[in-house]
């Protein structure tokens, strides 16, 4: 028996059992929050059931009355010992973890079920369930049909229900399920909170038959001046025309497309160029049949020129910071605008003009804030630390996870650089791995830029490499290192000298020291605020000197909760490297990093 069944047997289960369509990717549908539809947020009843006793008898074997069925016992005499309506309920969107204390640490299956009226629709109308993101892996069944599964926990996806709607007490059972598992991605170690639950927002939506699935309306990669594209089309029957408008443009533009439902498109159009300092956003509509979407999109260009980094064809230093998508004063997971808006606001008052959004695709709302706020925001997906290099399950699983991530985020000129991986040591069968995905992003986005957080290596008295062959395959290398932290004592950063392989640009994606809010001592007292503030005073003045580097983005905004950090009083279950505490405390190294970006934001390096 493979470990993939032995550790989490359900989904493969469910999907042997209930469809051949087992591991099916169902697509999410683009533009799906301006369309008529109803929200599914709220409170559903959930089922704890760590044993996966829902699906499954002591055999192993389905078993009678499984919870997806959600149905009453058929007679007095029946068996059946669960009932969702008399079960506690959890709010979505959310994470368990953090809406009940005996939930903190969970890591199994939640069933939740929630009941929906559906007011008939219009002829020709289809229906589809959209789910923003389930973590980790959801089977989900519609009046105890199976819909299908869906894996990975940071990105949407949709299945289409036309047909199969009751007008009421529709019952909606989704199993979700957060094991960890070598296979997975990301697999068994990760240092962030393994939040599970139906983490984002649910919706019923409605289209017309013939819809506009998907769309990129961006720059073309290197010309301000062009607008380049493509429009994906969900059900024509042959040729059908689109257009595409932005009226605060003066643009608009008619294609044709093919017979797969496709058109591509490339026209003259001069709108006012989004940057950090200006970011403009215009209202596009695209129409297509009888189908119209609107979006507010930015402008811009990005490139790489040897070293640089080019934003609207001038170099640029991208002044940033990393982030996990983790709430501010709650903890938990970010789910709302205003958590987004809060997270943001604090990267803003420390001067950046870049984020990176750690260490998997965080939810719409924030790659939307950093559209309107004026950030530049680097995107990855969970390829972090170890993966099964060899398994080809894993690879088509990140490559889903990727290709869900630039779907999701095509029209939002704020996104500059999808990651692929991060802290991966080099073996041939890693470096293949992130080839196959590199070359997925390019064929999916020509726009925008590729990187990963690379590691590095010794060499000479005082130097250090960044040499991962990957290098040669990506735009801008990032750069992990924590020269002062595990790597030595801070006063290690006054001598040390860095060099690359590849004439690239270097974004240093993390450095960055523990310190406990409120802690103090001398600048060699581990976890004191004086030790991280001195460390990000040398680690600038080290980073100042190579000029190949075109951008940071230290660890980390805020503290962020890390079953890998047990040290009582001082971390107690926190990563304590934030420069905020949640509580939202700002630590003595927020003033450094903020006044060193106050300088480089006025011309000096
Ligand atoms: C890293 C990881 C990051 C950790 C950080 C740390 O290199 O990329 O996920 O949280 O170090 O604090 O050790």
């Amino acid at each position: 028996m493979s470990l993939r069944v032995k550790i989490w047997p359900l989904v493969a289960l469910a999907g042997a059992l209930c469809s051949a369509r087992a591991f099916a990717a169902p697509t999410a549908l683009g533009f799906a929050d301006g369309r008529s539809g109803q929200s599914l947020d709220g409170a559903w009843h959930v089922i704890v059931d760590p044993y996966d006793n829902g699906l499954l008898d002591y055999r192993n074997q389905p078993r009678p009355n499984g919870y997806f069925e959600d149905a009453p016992p058929k007679s007095k005499s029946d068996l059946v010992e669960y009932d969702f309506a008399r079960s506690p309920t959890l709010e979505v969107p959310g994470d368990w973890n953090t809406q009940r204390p005996d939930l903190l640490y969970y890591e199994g299956t939640i069933w939740y079920e929630r009941r929906f009226d559906a007011a008939r629709s219009a002829n020709g109308t289809r229906q589809f369930l959209q789910f923003g993101a389930a973590a980790a892996r959801a089977t989900v069944w519609l009046n105890g049909r199976r819909l299908g599964a869906h894996e990975g926990g940071f990105t949407p996806f949709a299945f289409e229900v036309t047909g199969q709607l009751r007008p009421q007490g529709n019952s909606l059972v989704v199993m979700v399920n957060n094991t960890r598992w070598p296979e997975a991605i990301p697999a068994m170690n990760t240092d962030w909170w393994n939040y599970g639950g139906l983490t984002r927002s649910v919706r019923l939506v409605e289209t017309p038959a013939v819809f506009i699935r998907a769309a990129r309306v961006q720059c073309a990669r290197s010309d301000a001046h062009r607008i380049a594209g493509f429009v994906a089309l969900d059900g024509a029957r042959g040729p059908t025309p689109v257009t595409i408008a932005i009226p605060g443009a003066d643009a608009r533009v008619t294609v044709t497309t093919d017979a797969s439902g496709r058109a591509t498109f490339e026209f003259a159009a001069s709108p006012a160029l989004w940057s950090p300092e200006s970011p403009k956003l215009y209202d596009v509509t695209i129409t297509a049949g009888g189908d119209s979407v609107h979006d507010q999109i930015g402008f811009r260009t990005i490139e790489t020129a040897g070293t640089e980094i080019r934003l609207n064809g001038r170099p640029i230093f991208l002044r940033g910071i990393s982030l996990h998508e983790e709430a501010l004063g709650r903890g938990g997971r970010a789910t709302s605008r205003a958590d987004a808006e809060a997270l943001l606001g604090l990267a803003k008052e420390l001067g950046c003009n870049f984020v990176r959004l750690a260490h998997y695709p965080h939810n719409e709302e924030m790659t939307r804030a950093a559209d309107r706020m004026g950030l530049l925001v680097w995107s990855e997906i969970p390829v972090y630390w170890t993966i099964a290099w060899n398994d080809e399950n894993t690879l088509a699983n990140a490559r889903r996870q990727l290709g869900e991530e630039i779907a999701r985020d095509a029209n939002r000129a704020a996104v500059i650089l999808w990651s692929v991986g991060n802290e991966t040591p080099v073996t041939e069968a890693r470096t293949r791995f992130l080839r196959t995905l590199v070359a997925d992003a390019r064929a999916a986005d020509p726009t925008r830029l590729l990187t990963a957080a690379l590691e590095h290596h010794p060499s000479g008295a005082h130097g250090e490499r960044i040499d991962d062959p990957l290098g040669a395959d990506l735009d801008v290398l990032g750069l992990n290192e924590y020269v002062g932290w595990y790597d030595g004592l801070p006063a290690k950063c006054d001598t040390l000298g860095w060099s690359a392989a590849h004439d690239k640009p270097i974004v240093v994606s993390e450095f960055g020291a523990d310190a406990r809010a409120g802690m103090h001592g001398d600048a060699l007292t581990r976890f004191s605020e004086e030790y991280q503030a001195d460390l990000y005073r040398r680690q600038l003045a080290m980073l100042r000197r190579v000029p190949a580097i075109r951008g940071m983005s230290p660890w980390i905004l805020v503290d962020f909760r890390s079953p890998r950090r047990p040290l009582p009083g001082v971390q107690d279950g926190w990563n304590r490297k934030g420069l905020v505490a949640n509580d939202g405390t700002k630590k003595q190294a927020f003033g450094v990093l903020r006044d060193a970006y106050r300088a480089l934001a006025a011309g000096s390096r």
